[in-house]
């Protein structure tokens, strides 16, 4: 890396003029359009230019520091990467709205418009693929030098719209317009070998014969930190065919079959899969993930080895994350470039490995861990199948010395499987070849070393540790939150943005009366804004002095989205059967996408709409109760809701919800919790107090003790007539009249098999709705508990795990956070 640094970045915006002038250039020079006939689109994609110029120049000089500093890097593989929009949360992070809004001005733009016309980037399905995208903003603002990588899905996660309430996708092409924030490097390219066979060379080394090549190509987009001081790369993989036609076929007419290994190279980065609880174990999900693995991997060991000649310093000198077992693959992929490539012994790679490697676990849930057959792990990466057995061999024998007399068969990474066949359990792998195995909060960690990671626990004790998930407070209070943002900053100063924890200082104003009303007005502004949206998009009039009471997440019963709408009939029953009492007005919001194939989660969506049709079209319900789902959920729409909320919906069955983020979102934004103690609900409760939340329902102990001792749900229905009542309902088509029968499978489910605890904790949640409602019609205490939450989550900020990471599991340095709070000042 050549020296010269630029003094004062090339393209430096000094003022409105100067911004306005980059902006036409921009559009003129770039996107190619004369400003007098330039659509909104030209617009948005040469602002998005003009501003990634001033993110050029930090991000040469944070890699120049990375290389001349020879600091350890960070590299967070993962198969999502839930993005959202860019553009909005960079001008903020570099300090560029005022002369932004001025220039757009002066050319007769709306900020607002061109903001909402940039896509989002889709790149994910739910917690996961967020959680990475808030590690992507922190990992930069406390320039930690790190990569992401993943993969560069031409079509992210489906659209999703509703036909007559049922849910249907429709492909989210979000290229289709251009992704301006990237840099194309098509000199950054590796070829990735799938199938074929291993052979014995004559010095007796392994040798991959594969069958089949394809290219990866790199596209690289910079991500900036709270004030843009550190910007960092986000590396994602498109699939590329070696050949790009075979030229044979194609003279011999047969056209189709001269594009066919083309096709079915570009597959590989074609779309996301959107499933993101069950394992479908397919072909193709197994090629992407060893597709996007191995090129990162080929390509951080490049980095490497530019300036370190010695692979044994590699622990030294990277940390590599994998975001649950998608990239587990990563365990025998190091080991195979170490060992095949690279000439190492197999016990020293074994070592490297476990060393840089270390792996967090997102789900407890049976269906969702991956497990992939042998024949098909086999034929895709026969030389990876050798290495998984070899570690096998090694982590029985640790096992065995262990002397802990443990099941074998369980502890196995290659299970014989009961039954359907030999399997390589991907969570094992991925424990077994890593020194750190993290939950996501406190409560996931203790689950995972009593339950699914028991035994690996009792073999390498001290390996698993809990990290608590954080959220950046740049996206999801200072940038989708400006009415609150604003009074905060007024208050309190804006320290609170680089460093969440200093949002403490709110507390004493809980008490103060003025500062209530002002929170409030804020708080009524996002609200008229939804209503408005609300209106527009559904037809629905809904009031903004209702309760605003969300539930947005994904589709999926352990989420209990059915518990929370029965609650909604019941409160139906009960204000047509008392239409003069005074009811606390509340408006349902729903939103969330269901996996294509999940039926289940699929027919409660068209419940939810069946309840709302009958409900808001009701005369005697009036504004009493509202139900709305909106269609499409994703980061753009979060950041639409999560400001507008008076109370949060985190009632997943205990022991499921590995830790949420929505959770933290919503109270941080002011919004009481209503919950059960599961995942960091438990963390929240601890720290914004047992009377600012509503807990209620069974602990993950309680429903375990059930599980073990068979729970009839039967009983508790017979017990409960609201319960029953609303069963009854549903079940005879009371909400579905043109289709009495459309139900059966819920109340079915409900009935025989309630596996989620449903009926159980049905009684208490409605308790503690009345709760809710009592509290808040005390509009000054709501709003004491309101401000009291979020002053008292900022410990939930992405920058406080990734401080966690660094020191617990990657053992690199992060500045402290007062530096953050002495640069607001
Ligand atoms: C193999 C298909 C598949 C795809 C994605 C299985 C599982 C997943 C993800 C692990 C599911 C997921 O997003 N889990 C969520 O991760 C969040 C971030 O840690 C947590 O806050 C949520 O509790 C957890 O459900």
């Amino acid at each position: 890396m050549d020296a010269a640094s630029p003094a004062k970045p090339m393209r430096h915006i000094a003022s409105a003029e100067d911004m306005r002038r980059l902006i036409v250039d921009k559009l003129i020079y770039s996107v190619g359009k004369d400003p007098q006939n330039a659509v909104r689109q030209d617009w948005s994609a040469a602002l998005i230019l003009a501003v990634r110029d001033q993110l050029v120049d930090r991000w040469m000089q944070s890699t120049r520091k990375a290389y001349r500093e020879d600091q350890k890097r960070v590299y967070y593989l993962s198969m999502e990467f839930l993005i959202g929009r860019l553009l909005k949360d960079t001008i903020l992070n570099l300090g560029l709205e005022k002369h932004v809004r001025e220039a757009l001005a002066s050319l007769g733009r709306d900020y607002e418009q061109i903001l909402r016309s940039e896509p989002d980037a889709a790149l994910g399905n739910g917690g996961l693929g967020r959680l990475a995208a808030c590690f992507l903003d922190s990992m930069s603002t406390l320039a930690i030098p790190a990569h992401g990588y993943g993969i560069r899905y031409e079509n992210g996660l489906f659209r999703q719209s509703l036909a007559d309430g049922w849910q249907t996708e429709e492909p989210e092409d979000w290229l289709v317009t251009g992704h301006n924030w990237e840099f194309e490097r098509p000199e950054v390219i590796y070829h990735i070998p799938f199938g074929g066979q291993v052979v014995e060379r004559h010095d007796g080394r392994r040798h991959w014969q594969a069958a089949e090549v394809i290219l990866a190509a790199a596209y690289d987009t910079p991500i900036a930190g709270w004030r843009g001081s550190h910007v960092n790369t986000l590396r994602l993989w498109a699939a590329r065919p070696a050949t790009r036609i075979d030229l044979a076929s194609f003279n011999r007419g047969e056209y189709l079959t001269a594009m066919e290994s083309a096709v079915r190279a570009e597959t590989i980065s074609r779309v996301l899969y959107p499933d993101d609880t069950t394992d479908e174990g397919k072909n193709l999900r197994l090629r992407q993930e060893f597709f996007f693995t191995s090129a990162s991997l080929q390509d951080l060991l490049r980095r490497f080895l530019s300036d370190h000649p010695d692979l044994r310093q590699l622990p030294d000198k990277v940390a590599i994350q994998l975001n649950d077992t998608h990239p587990a693959v990563a365990v025998v992929e190091l080991m195979r470039l170490l060992v095949d490539e690279h000439g190492m012994g197999m016990d020293e790679a074994y070592d490297i490995t476990r060393r840089t490697l270390s792996y967090t676990n997102h789900t407890l849930m049976p269906e969702a861990l991956e497990r992939w057959s042998l024949t098909l792990f086999g034929a895709v990466l026969p030389r990876h199948l050798e290495l998984v057995r070899w570690i096998d061999e090694q982590h029985l024998r640790t096992a065995a010395a262990a002397q802990r007399s443990l099941d074998l068969e369980r502890l196995r990474i290659v299970d014989h499987g009961n039954g359907n066949g030999h399997g390589v359990r991907m969570g094992h792998l991925a424990f077994v070849g890593s020194h750190r195995a993290n939950g996501v909060s406190a409560l996931h960690a203790d689950l995972m070393r009593r339950t699914v990671f028991h035994d690996l626990d009792q073999v390498y004790p001290g390996r698993i540790i809990g990290v608590t998930n954080g959220v950046t407070p740049r996206r999801w209070l200072h940038s989708c939150n400006k009415p609150l943002s604003d009074l905060l900053e007024e208050t309190i100063g804006e320290a609170w943005i680089g460093d969440l924890e200093a949002i403490k200082a709110l507390e004493p104003f809980a008490d103060d009366a003025a500062f209530g009303e002002r929170f409030h007005a804020a708080k009524r502004i996002s609200k008229e804004r939804l209503a408005a949206e609300i209106e527009e998009r559904l037809g629905l009039k809904v009031s903004p002095d209702a309760m605003f009471d969300v539930q947005i997440k994904r589709m999926h019963e352990y989420k209990r989205q059915l518990l929370n709408i029965m609650e909604a009939v019941a409160h139906y029953f009960a204000i047509r059967a008392e239409p003069d009492r005074d009811w606390t007005p509340r408006l349902k919001i729903f939103a969330g996408k269901a996996a294509p194939g999940y039926q289940m989660a699929k027919l409660i969506i068209k419940l939810i709409n069946d309840v709302a049709r009958a409900v808001n079209s009701d005369p005697v319900i009036g504004d009493r109760l509202k139900i709305a789902f909106i269609p499409n959920y994703n980061v753009s729409l979060a950041e639409r809701i999560i400001p507008a909320a008076d109370l949060s919906e985190q009632i997943s069955t205990a022991g499921m919800e590995a830790s949420g983020t929505g959770n933290m979102k919503l109270a941080l934004n002011g919004a009481i919790t209503i919950g059960t103690l599961d995942g960091a609900n438990v963390e929240i409760s601890e720290r914004v107090g047992a009377q600012n939340i509503h807990i209620f329902g069974l602990t993950a102990e309680e429903i375990a003790a059930h599980r073990l001792a068979g729970f009839d749900s039967r009983a508790v229905i017979e017990a409960d007539p609201i319960l029953k009542s609303v069963i009854d309902a549903i079940g005879s088509g009371v909400f579905s009249p043109e289709e009495p029968g459309r139900f059966r499978a819920i109340v079915d489910r409900l009935t025989y098999d309630d596996f989620f605890f449903v009926t159980a904790d049905f009684a208490a949640y409605l308790d503690a709705q009345r709760q809710v409602d009592e509290g808040f019609n005390d509009r000054r205490e709501w709003t004491r508990r309101a401000i009291l939450n979020t002053a008292r989550v900022g410990w939930f900020s992405a920058d406080r795990a990734i401080r966690d990471y660094a020191r617990e599991i990657w053992g690199v340095d992060t500045p402290p956070p007062s530096a953050f709070a002495e640069a607001a000042e």
